[in-house]
């Protein structure tokens, strides 16, 4: 008999949708059901942002406030000292984070840009913290070098389904992306990879995406889930803000379906927190979400202030990880 609590990878569009069109109550019970099995329901892991370079990024993802196609009010700056990042990693440790996010808005990592990352990334890791960082495509012999330099995750986001990615940007392609994905995984590291929910995109691209990811020759890692961001001055954001977003309940789905198709990934409520209800936010642990970003700020927007999202855990009796999970490679 199939174990639905099994990780597959031969997952097909159809079976994807399906899962999509099940009565809520029915497929909220089976993604919680599944999130049992490999974890414990109570525990969330919780990560921490800090943008080490911000804006003037050469890609033209149509929803990021940091590309210089677009313009959004926002100032660029350059690579941040690893002794600032250092500081501020120890803050976010001393407020509970367990694991300290880079993020560069890069469309590739420069060779020239190394010694500066593998200061910051030793530095952060000898906290003891575990370490990510989201830089861009990677070669392979860069993806490597990272990894010596003690990165444990890199995060590279598929965004959105093949069919409704060109609708989003058109610098990169699908396979650049997969290309980088591959890099991470053969070096070693741990992959975080998911997408963005709200871009206007039907439900079917939603599936297409997460059925790209189940299909991938590892699952993701860490999957975070984010509800777009709709920042003014982007084309998405833009529109997003002119005609709705997504409804609520259509992203708890998002969540439910990712946690079924990728049973033992850290599924994460990434952006959008700071606009979704405590409500909706519960409906997504309850759908199998067992990560967050904490800290009131991600990247470039605002993201719950910590004291926030403590109250919010004493509500629902959640609690930080204990131990973060080991890198369950499915
Ligand atoms: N430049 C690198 C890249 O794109 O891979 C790293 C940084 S980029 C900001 C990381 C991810 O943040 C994107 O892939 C996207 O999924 C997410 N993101 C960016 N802007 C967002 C927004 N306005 N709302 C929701 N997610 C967003
Ligand atoms: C991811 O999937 N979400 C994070 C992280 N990976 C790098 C970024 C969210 C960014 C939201 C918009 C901003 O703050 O600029
Ligand atoms: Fe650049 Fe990343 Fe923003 Fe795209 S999402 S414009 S690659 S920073």
């Amino acid at each position: 008999m199939i174990d639905p609590a099994q990780p597959r990878h031969d997952w097909t569009l159809a079976e994807v949708e399906a899962l999509f069109a099940l009565p809520f109550p029915q497929l909220v019970f089976q993604a919680a059901a599944v999130h049992r099995r490999w974890f414990d329901p109570s525990e969330v892991q919780l990560s921490q942002l800090l943008s080490v370079k911000t804006g003037g990024c050469a890609e033209n993802c149509g929803y990021c406030s940091q590309s210089a196609s677009f313009d959004t009010g926002l100032r660029a700056s350059k690579l941040m000292d690893p002794q600032v990042v250092i500081a501020q990693a120890e803050q976010a440790k001393a407020g509970g984070a367990q694991r300290f996010c880079m993020g560069a808005a890069w469309r590739e990592l420069k060779d020239r840009d190394l010694p500066k990352l593998a200061a910051m990334i030793s530095g952060v890791k000898a906290l003891g913290l575990e370490t990510c960082a989201t830089l861009g495509m990677l070669t392979p012999a860069q993806a490597q070098e990272l990894k010596a330099a003690g990165l444990d995750y890199y995060n590279h986001n598929l965004d959105t389904g093949p069919d409704y990615y060109a609708a989003v940007v058109t610098t990169r392609t699908y396979q650049d992306r997969l290309d980088t994905l591959a890099a991470v995984r053969d070096s070693g590291m741990s992959t975080c990879c998911g997408g963005i929910v709200g871009m206007g995109e039907s439900r079917r691209d939603r599936a297409g995406l997460l059925h790209a990811l189940a299909t991938l020759p590892a699952h993701p890692d860490s999957l975070p889930v984010n509800a777009l961001v709709p920042v003014a001055g982007t084309p998405i954001g833009d529109k997003v803000r002119r005609e709705g977003e997504l409804d609520g309940l259509e992203f708890a789905r998002t969540v439910a379906v990712a946690r079924l198709v990728c049973p033992r990934a850290m599924v994460r409520l990434s952006a959008g927190r700071e606009t979704m209800s405590r409500e909706l936010q519960a409906l997504c642990f309850l759908a199998g979400a067992n990560s967050i970003f904490v800290g009131g700020r991600l990247l470039t927007t605002a993201n719950p202030e910590r004291d926030t999202d403590a109250a919010l855990f004493a509500d629902l009796g959640l609690r930080p990880m204990a131990e973060p999970a080991p890198p369950a490679r499915a």
